[in-house]
């Protein structure tokens, strides 16, 4: 049923940036406009070209000068990939972009779940040999997005000469540290299994783990309802391959988050539908969604990307913007497309012939129907 749009919209900034983020960001708005129409949602997206490689070549930058002037006054920010190595470093890329946001709009959260959809068949088994059920790996990855091991402190000396030295400082602070746990742990106590995994190497990386170590342990003493426990990251990505489903919310720094949350989302198939918010939780600052996917050079242009990432960023974002029944009603098409009792078509990471469009209408017709 169409319900009359009366509040103001939410405004939504969209930057679609390079390679297939071209393509599956107009899936994710097809998507939005479809739940818009079914639930009242006003949106507006005011569309930019910046954060792109393509944007490089034409201004020798990522980001127009004003970027924090046009992107701040919005409610989110909705994000596709960045990075095309052909043309610009995927540092260069990188940091100029989406790290420049991260930082700026103090995103200090990143949520990644990981969840085994219906219809999705992880390529893990159990020790028994049999397949993992829909639902059976269901964690949330939380890593820390401003600072730890992606610090820009650090420099490189004598470029070039046989005595050439580069650094690069991890930097944990307290305040960073202790806010992306307890948001993390607050995450926990609202789930069913209450339990929280920390990553760590305090063992080689003598300084700054143990410190995140011991920061763990301190926050921990305000939720006393949550189990935990701490692995080191190596062996934490081995138990990721044999035990997923042991794995309730997972917290990680910056480094290590990054490298979970696409191990993670693999273990669950694919990880072509891994969604993930960057958040200001204060809302001080604009969220930004985007798929844990980047860029795919690989693929881009054959329009064979899957977009339900990006779609699936869609949902968490309404979420976050207060529309709970604007991500369920997303995540049910979603559920429903991925059913192959539903015989919606699916894109080739998925075992089908289908292109992005394919999917993005299939799911948004769900959504509006
Ligand atoms: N949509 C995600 C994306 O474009 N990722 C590119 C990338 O390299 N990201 C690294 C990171 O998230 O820190």
């Amino acid at each position: 049923m169409k319900k009359a749009v009366d509040s103001p919209p939410l405004r939504i900034a969209v930057m679609a940036g390079d390679g297939i983020g071209q393509e599956v960001v107009p899936e994710g708005l097809r998507v939005l406009d479809a739940v818009s129409r079914r639930l009242g949602i006003a949106l507006q997206f005011d569309h930019f070209d910046f954060a792109s490689c393509t944007y490089y070549e034409r201004h020798g930058q990522m980001l127009p000068d004003d970027w924090k002037e046009r992107l701040g006054g919005h409610d989110a920010l909705f994000f596709g990939a960045v990075g095309w190595p052909k043309t610009v470093p995927d540092h260069v890329s990188l940091w100029g972009s989406l790290l420049q946001f991260r930082r700026a709009f103090d995103q200090y959260v990143n949520l990644r779940p990981a969840r085994l959809m219906p219809g999705v068949r992880s390529p893990l088994v159990k020790r028994d040999g049999s397949p993992y059920a829909a639902g059976e790996i269901d964690m949330l990855i939380v890593r820390e997005n401003t600072e730890g091991e992606y610090s820009s402190i650090g420099g490189r000396m004598f470029a070039g000469t046989e005595r050439e030295i580069v650094m690069q400082e991890t930097v944990m602070s307290r305040l960073g540290v202790d806010r992306v746990l307890r948001y993390a742990f607050e995450l926990a106590r609202r789930r069913p299994r209450r339990h929280l995994t920390s990553a760590t190497k305090s063992n080689g990386i003598a300084i700054t783990m143990p410190f995140w170590d011991e920061r763990v342990e301190a926050i921990a003493a305000e939720f006393p309802d949550v189990t935990r426990d701490q692995f080191h990251i190596d062996i934490l990505t081995a138990h990721f391959v044999q035990r997923p489903q042991a794995f309730d919310v997972v917290v990680a720094s910056n480094l290590f988050g990054d490298i979970l949350s696409d191990l993670g989302p693999a273990c669950c198939g694919t990880i072509g539908i891994a969604p993930s918010a960057n958040l200001n939780p204060e809302r001080k600052f604009p969220s930004l969604f985007e798929p844990v996917h980047g860029s795919a050079p690989d693929i881009a242009g054959k329009g064979i990307a899957n977009p339900i990432a990006q779609i699936w960023s869609a949902a968490l974002m309404l979420d976050f913007l207060g529309r709970r029944d604007g991500h369920d009603a997303i995540l049910r098409g979603i559920e429903t497309v991925l059913d192959p009792a539903s015989g919606a078509p699916r894109t080739p990471d998925l075992g089908g012939k289908a292109t992005t469009a394919d999917v993005g209408r299939a799911v948004a017709e769900c959504v509006g129907s």
